[in-house]
Parts: C-alpha cells; structure tokens; sequence
C-alpha cells in the first residue's frame, strides 16, 4: 500500500449491515468483514460496543467466506476511549481487556480503519489488532493520565512493543497526542492514506490477503523492547513537568511502562490493571474527571445558540492598539477566522499588520502551523483597513484598547455605530465594569466582555462577561470564538473582579493576613506551591506584575484606607529577612494550614459568587482557577477540593 495515494475502489452494492448491539454493526463484503462502531458522538466503549464488537469478530473469525476483518468508525471518528461515564461504575463484561484479547486471538487479519481520534481504550483496540492503517489527518494517542488513570486494556504493554521505551513514556504518562505522520514514522501504524479510508482498507485487506502476510501480534514483538536501564524511567520520571510531578497515574504510568520492558505479558497485563484499580479509586482522578466535564459544561449557559459564529471562517474585527492586539489576531487566524484589522493610522495598520505576520511566523517555524502553503493561506486571510465602515460586515468586532474605562468607552461607543445588527462587540477588559463600558454603546446588547488571563498567548482561560442587557447571541459568539482559540469559557455576570480575580482577591487578602500574623512570605508561597499551585500567592503577584495585582488586590473602588501596599510588603521581604520566595521547608502542619486557610477563603468567595448568580455553576469556578490561575488540574479546583477536605467550607 503507497500511503497517500488516491486510490479508489469500486464498491459493489454493500450487503446488508447485521446488528450486532445497538452501537455495533456488521456486514460481509466479499471476503472481507466489515465491523463498524456506531456511537456518537465519540464512538465511547461502552458496554453496547464492547459485546457488539466482541460478538462480531468471533462471528466473524468463524465465518468460512471472511478472510480479513475491517473494524472502522462511523461519524467523526474511531473510539476515543472507554466511556469516563461508565468510571464510577462496575466494569460489564466483556471488559475492554478481553475484546482485545479475542481480536489479537483471531486466526484472521483484523486491520483497525483509523480516523478522527483514536484515544485511550480506542487506540488500545487498534494495538491488539493485526494492522492499522489511518487517515493523514487521524490522531492517536494514550491521554488516560490526563482522567487520573492509566491505559487500562493493554495500551502500557502494546505500545512500548510498537514504538519503543522511550516513545511509549512519552505518549502515555504526559498523555502526548501523535499526528498520523508520527505514528507512521514511529510504526505505530501500517500505512496512512489522503481519503477515502473505506476504500482504502479494502485495498489494504486484498494485500495482506494476497500476500498470505502473517499475522503480526503485537504482544509477541520484542524488538523495541532492548533491555532500557533502570535509570531510563528514573530519569523520565524526574523530569516529568512540574503539572504532573504530584500526580499518581503519571507514576503508575511509568511503572507500567516498565513492566512491558521486565515481564511477560500477561504478568504485565496483570500489573496493569492493578494500576488502574488504584488509580481509579483515588481522589486525583475523581477530580480530573470531574473537571473533563466540567471545561465542557462550560461552553453551555442559559440562552446558548449553537452556530452563533456564522460560517466556516467567520470575520472578526480588532479595533485598537493595546498589546493584546497582535496574539489575539493571530490567534484568530490560527482558529481558522478572516481577521479584518481596523486603525485610522495607516503607519500603525501597517507596523501592526507586519507585527502579526512576523508571530504566524515565529510560531511556523516551532512547528505550530504545520506547512509554509496554511501560513500563506493564515496570513492571506490577514485584512486590513483604515475605513471604519468596512466593520459592520463582521460577526464580531473585538476591541483591545489599553485598560481604562475612557479609551474602552470611546471605542466601544464609536465602533457600536458602525458595526451590523448582530455583530458581537466585545470588550477585552480584565478590571473594568463591562456594565459602564456598555452603557456608552448606542447597541448595549451586542457588548458582551471577554478578560483573557495572562499571558494570552498560553493560559486556557477566558470569562465572557454578560451584562443584563447582553443579547444570547452576542454572548453565544464570544463563547464560540473562544473554542476559535482553543479556550475554556466561563460565563461571568458583571461584578468586581469577574469569577477569577474575586476569588484571587480574597485568597490574596488570607495570604495577607497570614503574613501579618508573622508568616514568612517565603513560607506561604513554598506551601501553596508545594500543594501543587504554579505559583505561591507573593510569586503569582511578581508574576502577574505589583500593579496588576494591586488593582486585583483593591478592587473597582480602588486603594481604601486599610488597603495592603504589595510593594511595601515587597520592600520589606519578609519579617525574618529572607530574600522573598526563597527556597525553604516548612513543618508540614503549618503549611496544611496555610493552604487551608489561603483556598477556603477563595472557595467561600466562590460559593458567594455562585449564590449570587454571577456563575451559573460551581465547576464554572473551579475551572477558572484550574485554567487560569494554576491550581492543580488532579485536585479539581478550590469548591470541588473543599469538598473533599474535612474542612467546611463555611466561614
Ligand atoms: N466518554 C464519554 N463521553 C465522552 C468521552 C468519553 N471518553 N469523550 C468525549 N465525550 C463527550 C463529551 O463529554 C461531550 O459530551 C462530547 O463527547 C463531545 O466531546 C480503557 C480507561 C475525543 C478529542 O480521554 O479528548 O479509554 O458535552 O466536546 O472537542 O484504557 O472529547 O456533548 O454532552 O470534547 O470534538 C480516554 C476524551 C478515556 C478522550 C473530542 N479517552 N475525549 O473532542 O468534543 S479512558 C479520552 C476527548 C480510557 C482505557 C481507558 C475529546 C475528543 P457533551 P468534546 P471534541
């Protein structure tokens, strides 16, 4: 098979589909047989698909005309893992684990059609196959870690003996996605193709046929598995990144991964599963899973209009020239938007328009646009124009002045008389009232507030902002853009501080106090860290910039009379003298109570904000803090880890 080629097959009429459960189909087309997995919107294993399939390939490996069997996806995609729904529940039989034995046992050729995204338990059905053969576009990969387990039905034991040690560790314990290229160049798979994927595995099923290929069981494979040192996963393991060095499926992941390289199979297979009880049962996974569902709930509200963003490449507006400017653009374009950059000064159009080529081409050459042909087609998508009037054709403008309720009120009030209907006009405040900022629109439905967390470029974060009078389509845009730029939304009412610096407010003001009580700064940053933030309360502060949070600290009303200076805090060290933020161990009972008392004053500001109806949810702030201000995905957020705490959340 020449990957990439169009090679078409004339199809006779297909035979009719067998059902084999309500989620899995069948059919025989000539000597080939045809297993096809039908739930959407991911095809998740669940039990319906795990008896299906189970039942299909033993029909079929008992059938005298089949020859080779095909096992392919219907709708978007391949499986893309076992269905996190069925988690809290008593696995059905056949577990996953048994599918793939019985298919790696059959005595024909089953060949994995992939698309979409084969993931988790999905790419482990593909590895108990004979031979995988995907779309150029497929994605593989192992993200169980990121759900707080490990691959759970062989993956820990397949892969390693397809692509190696080291390749599988990466893949499986940081929950590394492969492009279809990858997994070529690596073995991962037999062949990728341009199209046409149905045709293109009968073709390759004929071969295999034809060539009386044998069969090739991955388990048996020992090549890739050269005995790698002890020091191979003791140095991974060292190295992992700072978001998983806390995190337990990461560990067992690595020990797995081991084991594939130490065991026989099925004493690895066995370890394996063991992995997953554990893992399974802690509480690192049952917040991972909770905040799975959480980031997409996020994308609902009251009022949502699915396909709000009009259109394939939707034209978005940028009117300003804060430095949100040039990421935001090239992000858009990234999201696969027509950007039209609007400034009435034709040399600041120009340094701006040169300003965002030159990003799409920093980020070509670190490989984030994949050829030189889509960074021509991003950049030709770039428009510019000096013409106010040229706005009222977008579906949204989008404002990045510099933070003051002047400039955001002059631009805001003018470009609402120049933008359509129902152009969203989007504000990118992250301290302003969108309430005032809307009053000086002639339009006060169309505004809508989008505060994205710094640095824009790399946090997942983004609250839209609704004020009253913000339409559901205005709001249901922003939303959708969001997804444009591959971030989380939470829906926000106005107040001060919107969801995420309100709570980092009362959280910065514990730190405060704690510190006013004769704590170390130094001591209260190394315990929130230590918890697993990304940075200490005093850190985040220098992170973001003292003025940044200062403003965070005081709030709309500005410095009051108690009012804590950051920067004289920041003069002063700490009371003991040492240098802020230094290094430093503390006795753990004190850190257990700075970090209780520093994150249940955030989950109470939380609650209040829940109870007053600026979120419609409590994950919506647990989000926030997860995406935005580095709290640790595996312990769920600051409401859902109070939960977990003995401690009430009361106070
Ligand atoms: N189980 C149940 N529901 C799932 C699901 C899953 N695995 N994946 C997605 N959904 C739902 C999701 O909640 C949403 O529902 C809808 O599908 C669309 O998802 C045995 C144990 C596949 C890349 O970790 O990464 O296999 O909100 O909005 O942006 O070893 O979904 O519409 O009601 O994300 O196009 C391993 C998780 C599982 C993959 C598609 N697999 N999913 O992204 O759509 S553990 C994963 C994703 C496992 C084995 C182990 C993404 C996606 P609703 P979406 P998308």
């Amino acid at each position: 098979m020449s990957e990439g080629t169009a090679l078409g097959t004339q199809l006779a009429a297909p035979a009719p589909e067998t059902s084999f459960s309500s989620t899995v189909a069948a059919r025989i087309d000539a000597n080939i047989g045809f297993i096809y997995i039908d739930n959407p919107p991911v095809n998740a294993l669940s039990h319906s698909v795990r008896s299906g399939l189970s039942a299909a390939v033993r029909t079929f490996s008992d059938a005298p005309g089949v020859q080779a069997i095909i096992v392919i996806g219907k709708g978007q995609t391949f499986p893309a893992g076992a269905d996190i729904r069925e988690f809290g529940r008593p696995i059905e039989e056949p577990a996953l684990n048994a599918v793939n034995l019985s298919i790696e046992a059959c005595r024909k050729p089953v060949i994995a059609a992939i698309h979409g995204t084969a993931l988790g338990g999905g790419l482990e059905i593909a590895l108990a196959c004979h031979f995988r053969i995907a779309l150029a576009s497929a994605r593989l990969g192992l993200p169980e870690v990121k759900l707080g387990v490990i691959p759970g039905a062989g993956g820990t034991q397949r892969l390693p003996r397809l692509i190696g040690i080291e390749q599988a560790l990466r893949a499986i314990a940081t929950s590394r996605i492969l492009d279809a290229a990858e997994a070529l160049q690596l073995g991962l798979v037999d062949a990728i193709v341009a199209d046409d994927l149905h045709a293109h595995a009968i073709r390759f099923a004929q071969q295999v046929i034809a060539e009386g290929r044998p069969l090739r069981l991955v388990r048996d494979l020992q090549d890739k598995l050269a005995p790698a040192s002890a020091g191979v996963f003791d140095e991974f393991e060292s190295n992992l990144p700072a978001r998983l060095r806390n995190r337990l499926a990461a560990t067992r992941a690595i020990r797995s991964v081991r084991n594939a390289a130490a065991l026989p199979f099925d004493e690895g297979l066995r370890k394996e599963r063991e992995y997953v009880e554990e893992c399974k049962a802690s509480p690192q996974s049952a917040a991972l899973q909770y905040v799975f569902f959480a980031e997409r709930a996020a994308f609902k509200f009251d009022g949502y209009i699915a396909g709000a963003l009009a259109g394939p490449e939707p034209l978005v507006g940028i009117a300003g020239a804060g430095a949100l400017r040039t990421p935001l653009a090239a992000a858009l374009l990234i999201g696969g938007c027509r950007v039209l950059l609007f400034d009435q000064n034709a040399r600041a159009l120009s340094d701006a328009s040169s300003a965002i080529v030159e990003r799409l081409e920093r980020l070509s050459s670190k490989g984030r646009i994949a050829s030189r042909q889509e960074l021509q087609s991003l950049t030709a998508a770039l428009e510019v124009t000096s013409e106010a009037a040229s706005l009222r054709h977008c579906t949204a403008v989008i404002e990045v002045e510099p933070d003051m309720l002047s400039s955001k009120s002059a631009i805001v009030g003018a470009l609402s008389a120049l933008v359509g209907e129902k152009t969203a006009l989007i504000t990118t405040t992250a301290l302003l009232s969108v309430d005032e900022i809307a009053a000086a629109s002639r339009r006060p439905a169309n505004v809508v507030g989008m505060h994205f967390f710094i640095p824009a470029s790399t946090m997942r974060q983004v609250e839209i902002v609704r004020t009253d009078r913000s339409s559901n389509l205005a709001a249901s845009i922003a939303v959708e853009l969001s997804r444009r730029l591959e971030k989380i939304p939470v829906v926000s009412r106005d107040c001060d501080g919107f969801v995420g610096d309100r709570t980092l407010r009362a959280y910065l003001k514990e730190a405060i106090a704690i510190l006013e009580e004769g704590v170390p700064a130094a001591h209260i940053d190394a315990a929130l860290r230590d918890f697993g933030m990304a940075h200490g309360p005093f850190e985040l502060c220098d992170f973001i910039g003292l003025d940044l949070a200062q403003r965070i600290l005081d709030g709309r009303s500005g410095p009051g009379e108690t009012g804590t200076k950051l920067i004289d805090l920041q003069r002063a060290g700490t009371p003991d003298g040492m240098p802020a933020h230094a290094g430093t161990s503390i006795p753990k009972i004190l850190a257990a109570a700075i970090v209780e008392r520093c994150l249940l004053a955030a989950a109470a500001e939380a609650k209040r904000l829940v109870a007053e109806g600026i979120v419609s949810r409590p994950s919506d702030v647990d989000i926030v803090w997860v995406n935005g201000l580095g709290f640790p995905e595996h312990c769920g957020g600051p409401l859902f880890w109070a939960t977990q705490t003995t401690a009430s959340v009361q106070r």
